[in-house]
């Protein structure tokens, strides 16, 4: 091959390359960037990408050229020339992806160093996974306890997992990263959210039948929104009106995404409708109060008919004081709707 064609060949897989790179780059295949770790790990991924799309560019265009280039005239039987090895070439496929390799290690490692290095003033959140639901709990805020993950724009936040039953992960999908929840043990993640807004906490290990449902929201909001929200959380569920607490405990809890409940606007279909509290007690033969208690706490010690078994997760470790506000909070709103 002549050197002129070599340098044509390079030449085509570089701008191959770089044409397919603008594509990749330009169009926004990623979701929106809510935190600092994700735009490190961005960094590191189009590192990689860009590195991979050239490289692959090249190969083709080699191979295109081979395939034109030296195929057989159709009345050409004779054997190819016998080549041995080319010391040259080898040691620069040796050395080009050796280089390309060992830097996209350092990049990494680099990344994920800065991403577990936590800042100042951290806050903690304790994370509960189970099937098919997350809680999370806020040790800065007397361990109250929601469905909804709430989180202070622009501060260190470390999430602590606990798994009760089998191996979930969590996963925002603008937070950049993912972190299984391990029964038995006990497992971190670090972010920094730098984007108000809403985000979906998906869980992203197949868990159980449950396992799609398995979601709620990420809600990152200002200091001060998030202060006068944390106050106002502490003061509704330790208050002494059960009214109150009950609905405050309710709507931090996923209950509604699988029950209806008028005086709660809610309107999920996949459990017994909650207006009918008092008719469903009767019909399984218990005091309303008890059964409300035990259905919540161990959903599957009585099972409506019609329903599904293991689909509700227990709600056992509910702080005591949540839930008899809670319950307090649906006899209640059945009674009325
Ligand atoms: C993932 C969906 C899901 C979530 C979340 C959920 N439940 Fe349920 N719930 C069910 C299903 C399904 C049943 C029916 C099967 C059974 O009785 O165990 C049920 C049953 C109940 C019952 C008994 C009703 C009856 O007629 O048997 C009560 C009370 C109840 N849920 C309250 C709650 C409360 C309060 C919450 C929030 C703390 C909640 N549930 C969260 C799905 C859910
Ligand atoms: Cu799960």
């Amino acid at each position: 091959m002549r050197r002129g064609s070599i340098f044509a060949l390079l030449g085509i897989g570089i701008v191959a390359g770089g044409i397919a790179t603008a594509v990749a780059v330009l169009l926004p295949w990623l979701p929106e960037d809510a935190s600092r770790e994700r735009g490190r790990i961005d960094f590191v991924f189009w590192f990689t990408i860009v590195i991979c799309i050239v490289i692959f560019a090249l190969v083709v265009a080699v191979l295109l050229y081979s395939i034109y280039k030296f195929r057989a005239k159709p009345d050409d039987d004779s054997d190819g020339p016998p080549i041995h090895g080319h010391t040259g070439l080898e040691i620069v496929w040796t050395l080009i992806p050796t280089l390309l390799v060992t830097s996209i290690g350092i990049v990494s490692a680099i990344v994920l160093g800065r991403n577990d290095a936590q800042g100042k003033d951290v806050f903690r959140v304790n994370v509960t996974a189970q099937q098919f639901t997350w809680s999370f709990s806020y040790p800065e805020a007397n361990n109250l306890t929601t469905g909804v993950l709430r989180l202070p724009v622009n501060r260190s936040v470390e999430l602590s997992f606990k798994a009760l039953d089998v191996i979930h992960s969590f996963w925002v999908p603008e937070f950049g990263q993912k972190q299984d929840t391990v029964p038995g043990l006990h497992t971190q993640l670090h972010i920094t959210p730098d984007k108000l807004g809403t985000f979906p906490v998906i869980c992203t290990e197949l868990c159980g039948l449950g396992h799609a449902t398995m979601r709620t929201e990420a809600i990152v909001m200002t200091t001060a929104a998030f202060d006068k929200w944390l106050k106002g959380q502490t003061a509704a569920t330790g208050s002494p009106n059960p009214a109150v607490s009950g609905a405050a405990v309710f709507k931090n809890q996923p209950c509604g995404s699988c029950h209806t409940l008028t005086a709660a606007g809610a309107t999920g279909k996949v459990g017994p409708d909650l207006d009918k509290l008092p008719q469903w007690a009767t019909q399984a033969k218990q005091p309303l109060e008890q059964f409300i208690r035990t259905s919540i706490t161990d959903p599957n010690a009585y099972t409506q008919p019609g329903f599904p078994k293991n689909v509700m997760p227990p709600f056992a470790s509910l702080p005591k004081a949540q839930l008899d506000a809670l319950v307090q909070y649906l006899i209640q709103s059945s009674k009325k709707g």
